[in-house]
């Protein structure tokens, strides 16, 4: 993300090589996207309100990976190829249609934070982002509810793109995200001890949302069924490199650093990407590990070893 070379043509043709910063084309959407998040879930009852809200106010908003990569790939797809036109997206003038995928960040955002929220309901987490998770400050049952009102208006917004087809990715999506959550709290030993079963848990926890969405993106753009497959593929591959550097970062970070606590996983019983890894170099470890799992009270003996 250093900047990249962009080559620029100038009126005199000559070609100029110029340092482009990446973010500063989605900079001022990124800016605005809080305000609409909030605006996006008012809702009627007070305690409803600020539970919604909570992780949309400054300060806590995250790092906003997602809407990020989002906006780019709009920025990098809107370009009216003729051939890469479908007739439908044709139809509509190019601010409708970046307002469309500007909708398609909103909701993965939206649907990002409700399964936050119900997921430090079901890890009984006490901080996120730095400060304390909605359960902690709020309760576990506002929280559910305040994560199901997210879903909700994500919807409502998800209809306004008037597109069938990104409607069924992004319903999809949560589907995906509570078959993760599920495959990592109900698993067998085997399960958990095989990298395939990580990978195929991860794509439905992590990297679900950022691929379909990216994919959402490319169809709203009119881009061919084989670009839109791209940028699927692009989506994936971000998602599970997104959570391997998570994983890591769970053993090398600080609180500071990671908002939360770090060795959060293994605290859980999850045996991540680097204990699958380490287990497959140094096979003495399986031992180590399984102890762990009798007794997650270990976890300080173990990670001496790991
Ligand atoms: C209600 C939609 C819904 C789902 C319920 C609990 C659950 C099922 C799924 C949990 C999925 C989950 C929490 C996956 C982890 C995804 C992940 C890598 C989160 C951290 O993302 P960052 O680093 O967080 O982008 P910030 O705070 O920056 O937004």
């Amino acid at each position: 993300y250093g900047g990249f070379q962009h080559h620029l043509y100038h009126q005199s043709s000559s070609l100029v090589e110029e340092e482009l910063d990446p973010f500063s084309l989605v900079a001022d959407e990124l800016s605005l996207l809080s305000n609409k998040l909030r605006a996006m879930v008012v809702a009627e009852v007070p305690k409803l309100a600020s539970a919604a809200e909570y992780f949309f106010k400054r300060g806590v908003e995250g790092k906003q990976f997602r809407p990020t990569i989002l906006l780019l790939m709009a920025t990098a797809l809107n370009v009216r190829v003729p051939e890469a036109l479908a007739s439908e997206s044709a139809a509509i003038a190019p601010s409708e249609l970046r307002l469309r995928q500007r909708g398609v960040a909103e909701i993965t955002e939206m649907i990002h934070v409700a399964s936050l929220l119900h997921d430090d309901v079901l890890d009984d987490a006490d901080t996120r982002r730095g400060v304390g998770s909605l359960n902690f400050v709020m309760g576990n049952k506002i929280s559910v509810l305040a994560g199901d009102f997210l879903l909700s208006r994500a919807c409502v917004a998800l209809a306004a793109l008037k597109n069938t087809e990104v409607v069924s990715l992004l319903a999809t999506v949560v589907e995906h995200l509570v078959t993760g959550e599920t495959m990592q709290m109900s698993s067998t030993t085997e399960q958990r001890h095989s990298m395939d079963y990580y990978m195929q848990k991860t794509y439905y926890k992590t990297a679900s949302l950022i691929s379909n969405s990216c994919k959402a993106i490319a169809l709203l753009a009119g881009q061919t069924a084989e670009v839109a497959v791209l940028a699927f593929e692009y989506g994936k591959n971000l998602g599970l490199a997104f959570q391997l550097i998570d994983d890591v970062l769970d053993f090398t970070g600080t609180s500071a650093s990671l908002g939360k606590g770090s060795l959060s996983d293994i605290r859980h019983g999850i045996i991540t990407a680097p204990i699958l890894f380490a287990m497959e170099e140094f096979p003495q470890l399986r031992n180590v590990v399984d102890q762990l799992e009798e007794d997650p009270t270990n976890v300080d003996i173990a990670l001496g070893y790991l």
